[in-house]
């Protein structure tokens, strides 16, 4: 049984009270309102989910103090517009190794910080240290409020503490999956709701079953490739937080985005719609943020600018439809080179032990090849840095038998190998460890103490026993002194008897 401190009492905070109650949980809720507290305590409902019977054993609190004191898991579950005021609130009496689960979900204009990111940066104010995971998924407060079957992602860097969070949400009515890629899953939280809000409008416009199929198809693509350039997992997007939240969000009866954007669709002006809606639209909120993104990391993401214009520029939903159909044609296939290198540069990307090694690497032979299998052996991914033909003739002053590309694709071939990127300079290594978030550097015992002051950038240099007697500067030599000699065989193959029997 753990202890659980719930901030915020709307239908997500108290649905989850409520199914964490009756899994043996000992669990507290606290709201900013006093009100909300009062008539939940006596009435045991939430005026949002009137079907809901909250169990006797869910305490309630107004004191911030006593809903975070002596938890194992601080559940934030308050608007997103309100997570960081909540955690300064609450900043004083979290201890440090606590872990919070944020189940808001939004981008935060101007900072652009995802909802642990803001509780990140007040916690790093005060010094403290908490383990924060994102909790989201395709997850109506309704439905998991009637025990209906429902999936989730815990969302952490670390995994031992995104399982721990897994163990105590997972039950009969909520299986709870792991992921990595926090930034991903919030980003997706947030975003699906522009997207959802794009598939509410097209509705009320009176489109089919057609266009929000489009909307949703494409809204993701648009997800995805701003998940890309920030460094996110492209998985992340195809799994529960992305599509799942989705479809459910831009297709449910339930979502308040998609009723407020049928309702803006039908032409009641966004702000009343808003407020028929009577609950927080997230999707609204989340817009700045998202067109603020798209603009940092050179995306576009033409269905969030065409809900932009409808909900805060007056555009005509019409009209924008219209323009949305007459841009110029596109493929469907975009470019994703660049996606392992992004993927690389995510520092939120823990799980992976990096390796480093820099070199010639011309006329890759049996020594290269040892000392890279035993550089993979020290982690998980190799990178190996390869001198260009500008560095190896001016800096190094050698002259290579093979060219950079040829002996790139040499190198990509070996199966130790993961990323091969060039060598320009000697000043890169001190960059390079932090742009690719590097464990250990590798080199040959031929250049040992050379490269200790690496130690300062906090990774760890091996250098590892050269393989005698063999070397790209003897081969080179013995292919002059061959002198016309190419190697090639004397005799053809039909010269030669292959079937002895
Ligand atoms: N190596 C080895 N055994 C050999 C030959 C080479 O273990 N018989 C190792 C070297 O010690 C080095 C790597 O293979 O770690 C690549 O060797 P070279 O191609 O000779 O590269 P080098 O000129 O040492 O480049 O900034 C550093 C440089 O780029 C190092």
């Amino acid at each position: 049984m753990s202890a659980i401190g719930v901030l915020g009492a709307g239908t997500w905070g108290m649905a989850l009270a409520r199914m964490l109650t009756n899994c043996g949980h000992d669990v507290t809720v606290w709201s900013a309102i006093p009100e909300e507290i009062e008539s939940l305590s006596s009435t045991r409902k939430q005026k949002n989910l009137p079907d809901m019977v909250i169990p006797i054993e869910t305490k309630f609190t107004t004191s911030v103090e006593d809903v975070c004191r002596d938890k194992d898991i601080l559940l934030f579950a308050v608007p997103s517009v309100f997570v960081r005021s909540t955690i300064r609130t609450a900043v004083p009496y979290i201890l440090d190794g606590q872990i919070i689960v944020d189940v808001a979900k939004g981008i935060e204009p101007d900072t652009l910080y995802t909802m642990t990111q803001i509780i990140r940066d007040e916690l790093d104010k005060v010094g403290k240290n908490c383990s924060l995971v994102a909790l989201s998924g395709p997850t109506h407060a309704e439905e998991v409020a009637k025990d209906i079957p429902t999936t989730i992602v815990s969302a952490c860097e670390d995994m031992e503490v995104a399982r721990k969070v897994q163990d105590i949400f997972m039950n009969s009515c909520l299986r709870v999956y792991t992921n990595p890629d926090v930034q991903g899953v919030e980003l997706c939280g947030a975003i699906k709701n522009v997207i959802a809000l794009a598939a509410g409008i097209a509705s009320g416009l009176g489109y089919g079953d057609n266009t929000k199929a489009a909307l949703m198809t494409r809204g993701m693509a648009e997800m995805t490739r701003l998940g890309k350039a920030m460094g996110c997992y492209e998985q992340t997007f195809s799994g529960l937080a992305g599509m799942g939240d989705l479809i459910v969000t831009a297709t449910s009866e339930h979502s308040r985005n998609n009723r407020c954007g049928y309702l803006i669709g039908q032409g009641v002006k966004p702000a009343d719609a808003v407020k028929q809606v009577g609950m927080v639209v997230e999707g609204i909120n989340a817009l700045p943020a998202t067109l603020q993104l798209a603009e940092k990391y050179k995306v576009s993401m033409p269905i969030t600018e065409a809900v932009n214009g409808i909900v805060n520029e007056g555009n005509e939903p019409r009209k924008v439809v219209v323009d949305l159909m007459n841009r110029d044609k596109r493929s469907e296939i975009g470019t994703t080179i660049n996606y392992e290198h992004a993927l690389l540069q995510n520092r939120r990307n823990t799980g992976m032990k990096r390796v480093i090694t820099y070199g010639t690497y011309d006329l890759l032979h049996y020594g290269h090849i040892n000392l890279l299998r035993r550089a993979k052996a020290l982690g998980d991914y190799l990178i190996v840095v390869l001198s260009s033909d500008e560095f190896n003739w001016n800096e190094k002053h050698k002259k290579t038998y093979f060219t950079y590309e040829q002996r790139k694709q040499l190198l990509e071939s070996i199966r130790y190998v993961d990323l091969v990127i060039p060598e320009e300079n000697w000043q890169q290594k001190r960059s390079d460890m932090h742009e690719y978030h590097i464990d250990t550097f590798v080199m040959g015992d031929d250049w040992k103490g050379k490269f200790d002051f690496l130690k300062e950038e906090g990774v760890e240099v091996v250098y590892l026993p050269r393989t005698p007697e063999i070397s790209s500067s003897q081969m080179k030599k013995d292919l002059h002194d061959a002198d016309g000699v190419d190697g090639e065989s004397k005799v053809t193959h039909d010269d030669l008897d292959t079937d002895p029997q």
